[in-house]
């Protein structure tokens, strides 16, 4: 193809705008406030993500990379010749990079729901491998995975579907297990899941992980409000809230919250206020930790079996990889 030919961009239906907006909106106005975890990433938050995983105390990114840089032929070896690659939630497609060598894939999926970062991205994937199809598609795939005609085009090279970093942490338990079925519904019968989860730990390493002594993870959590404002011409003033993250034992989970620090009232919509006592939380996002077996056990009760699990010297974060 030509050099300057850009990468295929599709987009999956959404929500239309309207709808998002009114269940941002009501999950403000339940008794517990709730923001969802997806708006932490606008451009703001994804920098501090990504400074995030490079923070002492945040180990699971580069626990995941060094049980991948471990074990990526073992891992290759396990997955089908040739298939149709499939990163969920590339970003920046670093991770997808580091496996085209080991893998050899016929074709790179891209899925992000960040459109204009994604285009550049797989731009810069497809520019350094002339010879690889690379495709991206826009979606909020935690909400809607539809790609079932782009993958059967290819009906030869089985879907590789890579979720890496632990992001099935942020499903609660059966949100996620819905989610791996979807995966499950695209695999075929040659198809794999790739997939990184963080495993339980002592309390205060995790707790560290989320409330790091810089403060970049409370900048993180505070920037959501920005966001908020900006979909819903709300005003939140962050330096109202501070950051709250602690492990919650009965659920396995590190919760992230927001807390008031005086009493206030936020305008959210144009006829919509919501009041906040001092003291009063919004929950911005669950974190859950298993150990291996009972992320075994999800995969099972998802309609995967898992064949292979690598994991890091001390057992901090696992890598599974499933099938049908
Ligand atoms: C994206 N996700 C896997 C991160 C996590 O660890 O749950 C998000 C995060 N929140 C605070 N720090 C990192």
């Amino acid at each position: 193809s030509l050099a300057l030919d850009l990468p295929r961009l599709e987009s999956t239906l959404r929500l239309p705008v309207q709808d998002e907006r009114q269940q941002l909106l009501q999950g403000l106005l339940q008794p517990t406030a709730r923001i969802d975890s997806k708006y932490f990433y606008d451009e703001r938050g994804c920098e501090l993500f990504t400074d995030i995983c490079r923070l002492d105390e945040y180990y699971p990114t580069r626990t995941e990379a060094q049980i991948f840089s471990d074990n990526r032929e073992a891992i290759a070896a396990q997955l089908p010749d040739t298939p149709q690659w499939v990163d969920l939630g590339c970003g920046d497609c670093n991770k997808t990079r580091q496996w085209l060598d080991a893998v050899d894939p016929a074709r790179v999926v891209g899925v992000d729901i960040a459109g204009e970062f994604l285009q550049s991205s797989i731009a810069a994937v497809a520019q350094q491998h002339p010879q690889l199809e690379c495709v991206g598609v826009v979606s909020d795939f935690t909400q809607h995975l539809e790609l079932h005609d782009l993958l059967a085009e290819r009906p030869n090279n089985p879907p590789v579907f890579f979720y890496p970093g632990s992001s099935i942490g942020n499903f609660e338990p059966r949100a996620a297990m819905h989610f791996i079925r979807r995966i499950r519904a695209h695999c075929g019968e040659q198809g794999r899941l790739l997939i990184g989860a963080d495993l339980l730990k002592p309390r205060a390493i995790l707790e560290a992980a989320y409330d790091d002594a810089s403060g970049v993870t409370a900048a993180f959590n505070l920037n959501i409000l920005n966001v908020v404002n900006q979909e819903l011409d709300a005003d939140f003033r962050p330096e109202l809230f501070h950051h709250w993250a602690r492990f919650d034992d009965e659920h396995r989970r590190i919760e992230m919250r927001l807390v008031a620090r005086e009493r206030h009232s936020v305008r959210l919509a144009r006829h919509t206020r919501r009041h906040f006592e001092a003291g009063e939380h919004i929950v911005t996002e669950y974190s859950h930790k298993y150990s291996a077996d009972e992320f075994r056990a999800l995969l099972a009760a998802s309609g995967l079996r898992c064949t292979h699990y690598w994991t890091d010297a001390q057992d901090w974060f696992g890598v599974f990889l499933a099938e049908p």
